[in-house]
């Protein structure tokens, strides 16, 4: 496609020194074609990473450019520990640390205005898609950011699509499921700016394995994955970085 694929581990809170540095030796040498690799540990595991062997990432950021916001992390110091790119908006982070749409649009806007490439996270729960309002709650998760940072910004950002009750449970969405997600963000997004829709990547998050990625990969608007739980084994995540090949 005229997409490269991209694999993004996310750690969540796991991880230490140690598996970060079986990660980098993992993937010391590994190639995969046109695959863009990143690996988001903890912060304190950022400058941990080979940064000649995969691309890294922060789980997340601060919506503040500076100063005294204690146990916070901005762009600046993100950027000087070797991060191109930030998981904005994990419905962990959304419900955990109550994060609106609101906010997940201002850590998008202080991102961007600082050259870190966003991984903006949206995703329904079960029970608002069991209502069927699922369009609905994406498309007010989506203006939320577009009203902020203007459509045409988003050719500097990718988007995750991960389906709450998906997420950790093992429950996969299929790829049917996931590819109907994925072509209504896609149209949504080209009503506003049709090149920025053809351009942006949109990946598929949710109890990705080595054993399902490449079904959910070969769909057409599936452009990679955001890996939780299968990204802390390093052979189980170069298999699903393979797969995106
Ligand atoms: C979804 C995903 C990665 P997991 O949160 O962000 O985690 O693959 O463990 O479901």
């Amino acid at each position: 496609t005229l997409r490269r694929p991209v694999v993004a581990g996310n750690w969540k809170m796991n991880g230490n020194k140690a598996l970060a540095s079986e990660m980098s030796q993992a993937f010391d040498n590994q190639h995969f074609n046109n695959v863009e690799v990143i690996v988001c540990p903890p912060f304190p595991l950022l400058t941990q990473l080979s940064k000649e062997s995969v691309k890294v990432g922060a789980q997340n950021i601060s919506k503040f450019d500076s100063g005294a916001h204690t146990g916070e992390v901005s762009a600046d110091i993100l950027k000087d520990a070797g991060c191109e790119y930030v998981i904005v908006g994990h419905s962990e982070r959304r419900v955990d640390n109550f994060e609106s749409n609101g906010l997940v649009a201002d850590k998008v806007d202080i991102a961007l205005k600082n050259g870190l490439h966003p991984i903006l996270c949206i995703g329904e729960p079960e029970d608002v898609r069991d209502a069927g309002d699922l369009f609905d709650f994406l498309s007010a998760q989506l203006n939320a950011v577009v009203s902020k940072v203007g459509i045409d910004a988003f050719a500097q950002l990718t988007i995750a699509y991960e389906p709450i009750w998906a997420i950790g449970t093992g429950k996969t969405a299929s790829p049917e499921q996931a590819q109907e997600v994925h072509g209504f963000i896609r149209d949504f997004l080209a009503t506003r700016n049709k090149e920025v829709a053809q351009k942006i990547r949109i990946l598929y998050g949710g109890s990705v394995k080595a054993d399902n990625a490449t079904e959910l990969f070969s769909q057409p608007d599936v452009d990679g994955g955001l890996i939780g739980g299968a990204s802390l084994d390093p052979q189980s995540f170069i298999s699903i970085c393979r797969s995106a090949a």
